[in-house]
């Protein structure tokens, strides 16, 4: 046996073996061995305050986690340190440019995120990618996939991914992916491209929280398909139809004329700005350019005519408005003499004994005396 510092060549490799062998073995280590101040068994070191946000400011990676980790936990006391930390670092944050990007499942978001993303690096900015995923409360995995198809971006150095907070309301998540985006810009990100599957609620939470929003299209699969409801398009600053390479091509150049005809009859998400429709390929590229600029020339223009700024003050207040309506709810739901009550009266209102107005009333005036105790 070769011994050469903590590895060695196994047995069976010859004695005078050359360079063929490149075999070697680590060798193992009794725990009975670990010294308590060995610094490679080191338990997480505990983080005060000023230690989150000096991490964060300086772009700690371990640290950033940590502090996304603390905002998404749902103890009370974490969210408590989670609080003070986001007041300490506000007025670092608010410099980046927030993209929504919504689309059906499988339109190529992820796809489209990784080809920008390594796009924006190459330019020398810092980016940061959240996801909102309402199905991964439900199949929890969904995400992974996403992981896999963003793999050359997650391996950049000035690119940081996270995936949708698991467990919890659409509101409770779109708490969290609010909150790591600020930590995300105190931390130097400065594009935040925020991932949404477009089924339900959540193209509409992401907006909330966007400058630009892009609804990603696939040709021919039919509007209905797509879930395309004049509502969702009312949202987006951009249709951008994916997947123009080889034969969809074609397809994606005319999905792209009737879209640019229908968006004639639409109102248009921003004040100033024409929502318009154009094609791109997240695999090859093309069009990954063009769509980027498109997004300069929005951020100059309504930063020029004040609307940017409109709508980050109007995004803040709806903000708050939405954690108050978050609080009032879970107090109500939440509150053990509510939820007996609620089994009560829910069973008389069935019955056709109370009206739901009345029994709404009711149930009130119970959380009332309830909130005086
Ligand atoms: N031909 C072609 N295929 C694409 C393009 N963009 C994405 N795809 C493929 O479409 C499939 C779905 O892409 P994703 O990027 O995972 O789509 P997604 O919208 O993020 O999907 P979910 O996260 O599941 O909602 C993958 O197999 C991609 O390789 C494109 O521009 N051209
Ligand atoms: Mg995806």
């Amino acid at each position: 046996m070769t011994k050469k510092s903590n590895t060695y060549k196994p047995d069976w490799v010859p004695e005078n073996a050359g360079k063929e062998f490149a075999t070697s073995v680590v060798k193992g280590v009794n725990p009975k061995d670990i010294k308590k101040s060995d610094k490679s068994v080191k338990s997480r070191k505990h983080l005060d305050i000023d230690d989150y946000v000096n991490g964060v400011l300086a772009n700690d990676r371990v640290v950033l986690a940590r502090t996304i980790t603390l905002i998404e936990s749902n103890s009370h006391v974490h969210n408590e340190t989670a609080q003070k930390v986001l007041k300490k670092i506000l007025p670092d944050t608010g410099k980046s440019l927030r993209i929504g990007i919504t689309g059906v499942p499988g339109a190529g978001k992820s796809t489209f995120i990784e080809s920008l993303g390594l796009d924006l690096i190459s330019k020398g900015h810092k980016v940061a990618v959240l996801a909102i995923d309402p199905s991964s409360t439900v199949t929890k995995g969904s995400i992974l996939g996403d992981k896999t198809r963003m793999e050359n971006l997650a391996r950049q150095e000035n690119c940081f991914i996270r995936p949708s907070p698991s467990g919890g309301t659409l509101g409770g998540v779109a708490r969290k992916t609010r909150e790591t985006m600020l930590v995300c810009e105190a931390a130097g990100y400065d594009v935040i491209l925020i991932e949404t599957v477009g089924v339900g609620q959540s193209e509409t939470t992401v907006r909330s929280m966007v400058d630009f929003f892009l609804l990603l299209m696939i040709a021919g699969a039919g509007d209905e398909l797509q879930g395309i409801k004049k509502g969702v398009i009312e949202l987006a600053d951009a249709l951008l139809i994916n997947k123009a390479d080889g034969d969809n091509k074609q397809k994606a150049l005319l999905a792209k004329t009737d879209f640019s005809m229908a968006l004639h009859y639409i109102q248009h998400a921003t004040r100033g700005w024409k929502t318009e429709a154009y094609i791109c390929s997240a695999l090859n590229g093309e069009g990954i350019k063009e769509i980027w600029n498109e997004i300069m020339k929005f951020r100059d223009i309504t930063k020029e005519n004040g609307v940017f700024y409109e709508r980050r003050k109007s995004q803040t207040i709806e903000w708050m408005n939405k954690m108050i309506e978050e609080k009032l709810l879970s107090g109500f739901y939440d509150n053990n003499v509510i939820r007996k009550e609620l089994d009560v009266i829910s069973a008389k209102v069935l019955n056709g004994d109370i009206l739901p107005p009345a029994a709404a009333e009711m149930l009130l005036e119970v959380y009332k005396l309830e909130r005086k105790k």
